[in-house]
C-alpha cells in the first residue's frame, strides 16, 4: 500500500501509525502539499495528505483510511465493534482531527512549517494565542478522560489512542511540554503512546529532518 504524505502531518501520522500496528506494509511517499504527482491528485480530489493507493483502489482522508484497514484487516482490531466502545473511539478521533488539530496547527505552522519550509513568516501572535488560550483547555479534558496506565477505551489500543497521541508529536516538535504538575496523567500517557515502535520510528526520521 502507498500513503503519500509525509508523517510531520499528525492526520498521515495517525494512518503510518495504525498500519504500523496491525504491521500492513506502506510505502510511504513524501508528498510536499504543493505536489503535482498525478497518483496522488488521483488519490486526493482536494490535495489533501494523506491518500493512499492499494493496488487498483485510491483513498483519501486519514479517517477514510484508517476505517479502510480496519475492514481489510481486521486483526488486531483497531476500531471496536461493540456501539458504546465504537462511539467513544470515533469521538476520540473527530476530536484529535478538529479541536486539537485546529489548536496545535497554529502553533506548528506558525514557527516551524511556515517559517521553515514554505518560506513565509510566521504569525507568532497567532501561535502565542492558541497556546496560551486554546491549548490548556484540551489538556485539562484529556487529563480528566486518559488512564493512570492503559488505553482510552477500553482496555487495548484502539485508534483512540493513535488519533489523540499523533498530534502530541507536533508539540514536542514544538518543543513544548506536557507540565506534569498540572497533567500528570496525560504526560505518562502520550509518554508511554508515542514510545510504541509504531510511533518511535518516525519520530526519529522527523526529529532528523528538522535538525537538518
Ligand atoms: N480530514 C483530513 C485532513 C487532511 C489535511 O487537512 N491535511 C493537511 C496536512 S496536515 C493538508 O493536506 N493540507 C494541505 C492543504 O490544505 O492544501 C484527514 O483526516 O486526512
Amino acid at each position: 500500500m502507498i500513503v503519500f504524505g509525509s508523517s510531520m502531518s499528525p492526520f498521515v501520522r495517525k494512518v503510518l501509525a495504525f498500519a504500523a500496528e496491525k504491521g500492513v506494509a506502506v510505502d510511504t511517499r513524501p508528498t510536499g502539499l504543493r505536489s503535482r504527482d498525478p497518483a496522488f491528485l488521483a488519490a486526493s480530489p482536494f490535495r489533501k495528505v494523506p491518500a493512499m493507493v492499494d493496488g487498483d483502489f485510491a483513498l483519501a482522508d486519514s479517517s477514510a483510511i484508517v476505517h479502510y484497514l480496519e475492514a481489510k484487516h481486521p486483526e488486531p482490531a483497531l476500531i471496536p465493534a461493540g456501539a458504546r466502545e465504537r462511539g467513544e473511539v470515533i469521538w476520540f478521533d473527530e476530536f484529535a482531527d478538529t479541536i486539537v488539530f485546529n489548536c496545535f496547527v497554529k502553533m506548528f505552522f506558525n514557527r516551524i512549517v511556515g517559517p521553515r519550509f514554505m518560506g513565509l513568516a510566521g504569525d507568532e501572535a497567532v501561535a502565542a494565542a492558541a497556546q496560551a488560550d486554546e491549548m490548556p483547555p484540551i489538556l485539562d479534558y484529556l487529563e480528566t478522560v486518559v488512564p493512570g496506565d492503559g488505553f482510552l477505551v477500553g482496555s487495548r489500543l484502539t485508534l483512540a489512542d493513535l488519533a489523540v497521541a499523533s498530534p502530541f508529536v507536533n508539540l514536542a516538535h514544538l518543543d513544548i511540554a506536557i507540565d506534569d504538575t498540572r497533567h500528570p496523567k496525560l504526560k505518562a500517557y502520550i509518554d508511554a503512546m508515542l514510545a510504541r515502535p509504531s510511533f518511535a520510528a518516525m519520530i526519529g526520521e522527523e526529529r532528523r529532518i528538522l535538525a537538518a
